[in-house]
């Protein structure tokens, strides 16, 4: 299938799902890679994805759920009757969200767009909507206002089972789950998936959640995993200064982005590791740092933080990673224990990070290096087909197959 088929296959009118079978409905981050190839060739269906994101998932508080269940579909577990938000939402939704793109992404389709008067009036009905998400996020994950974003689940990473994760996770309660029938094993290999431990977890952490009515306030206080992720972190941050640009472009008030972007920097720049020239994330539950070398340690390339020696420092990372791997990027370092090639967020390399570091080096001038990363996702779309994510040592296709995001940010790179 070619790109453009694969994102016509997934569309269901105003939205995107993921990949058939696997992922049946409106993902966040998902929904902003994919705009970014509707953009290519079909502008008007890139500002419904978004369009629809917000007007069908956002609550009235600002929150923008990781997952919106516009259709029903018996494929994928935890569906809604699991999150039981049916009350609180229409269409249900998930109770958590999911690292914010979609900043970027909207002062991307603003630019891009050739019709100007859509672009001026499509950007300013959604700009106050991706604030309102942003203050959300200040308000419901930094209390104390440190500049910088607690996630309180491993889904709202995105990068579910990363190794990054294995130690705030280990500490979380089991709760009395009721039985429960994994749909994702039906569709792709367990070896390529989480494993049973991780999801009796992220379950838990579901149920509890649900317990507290979904209070933002009472998760933050109770929630078991707690970690300031430098990957959200630095998506959040970059998507902050896109947005202070497009407000300063529409003429609109650009309310507190500024003091966000101030804050952030020297947040992010905090989680810069000294001994170990790496970026790490927080656990806020143990108060220490988690020193696991992950793709989202590459993160604040794309949010533009680092000076130019800590960039250097990355991208020689980056380029010792590859002389261990055939492609790049693989989602974990390929010298640690932890790393898998096989399984999900624990080697694999995944298309969206390529393109975000990728951002991120070219910006800083890394320009060969920043061609590698996308000419090896380019060159593994093509052997493979658009797949969810790759085996970096042999660049064999894993985990889903005609996957939207690989497919979309195919058709923006070429
Ligand atoms: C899940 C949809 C999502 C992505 C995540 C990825 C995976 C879903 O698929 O999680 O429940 O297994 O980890 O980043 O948004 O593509």
């Amino acid at each position: 299938m070619r790109a453009l088929e694969v994102l016509q296959a997934n569309s269901r009118g105003a939205f995107t799902i993921p990949a058939r079978g696997l992922y049946p409905y409106q993902w966040l981050w998902d929904s902003g890679f994919i705009a970014l190839g509707w953009a290519q060739v079909d502008m008007e269906r890139a500002w419904q994805e978004l369009l629809c994101l917000f007007d069908y998932g956002q609550s009235p508080d600002g929150m923008l759920p990781h997952i919106v269940f516009h259709e029903q579909s018996r494929d994928y577990f935890p569906g809604p009757e699991v999150w039981g938000r049916e009350a609180l939402a229409r269409p249900a939704t998930s109770g958590i969200t999911q690292p914010p793109v979609v900043g970027s992404v909207l002062l991307y389709l603003y630019e891009k767009d050739p019709d100007r008067e859509r672009a001026r009036e499509r950007a300013r009905y959604l700009f106050p909507k991706a604030l309102a998400f942003h203050r959300w996020l200040y308000l419901a994950r930094d209390p104390w206002r440190t500049g910088l974003v607690a996630i309180v689940h491993p889904w709202e990473s995105g990068m579910d089972n990363s190794p990054a994760w294995d130690k705030p996770l280990s500490r979380v309660p089991l709760e009395d789950l009721p039985p429960y029938e994994r749909r994702d094993v039906r569709h792709v290999s367990p070896e390529e998936r989480p494993k049973k431990e991780d999801y009796d977890r992220y379950l838990s952490l579901l149920f509890l959640f649900r317990r507290l009515g979904y209070d933002p306030r009472a998760i933050y206080e109770h929630s078991p995993f707690k970690v300031v992720d430098v990957g959200f972190n630095a998506i959040l941050h970059r998507a902050n200064r896109d947005l202070y640009t497009l407000a300063v472009l529409l003429g609109e008030d650009p309310g507190d982005l500024e003091e966000w972007i101030l804050r952030g920097e020297v947040g992010l720049e905090a989680l810069w590791d000294r001994e170990r020239g790496f970026y790490f994330s927080l656990d806020l539950v143990a108060g220490e740092r988690i020193p696991v070398k992950t793709s989202a340690g590459f993160l604040p390339l794309y949010a533009g933080t680092p000076h130019a020696g800590r960039a250097g420092f990355l991208a020689e990372e980056i380029r010792r990673w590859g002389e261990k791997v055939a492609y790049l990027l693989p989602s974990a370092d390929p010298e640690s224990p932890a790393f898998e090639p096989k399984r999900y967020w624990r080697g694999p390399i995944w298309i969206n990070v390529n393109y975000l570091v990728a951002e991120g080096l070219k910006d800083y001038g890394f320009l060969s290096l920043a061609e590698r990363l996308k000419a090896d996702a380019l060159a593994l779309m093509e052997r493979e087909g658009f797949r969810e994510y790759y085996d970096p040592l042999t660049g064999q296709g894993r985990g889903g197959e005609a996957f939207s995001w690989s497919a979309a940010l195919a058709l923006y790179w070429t």
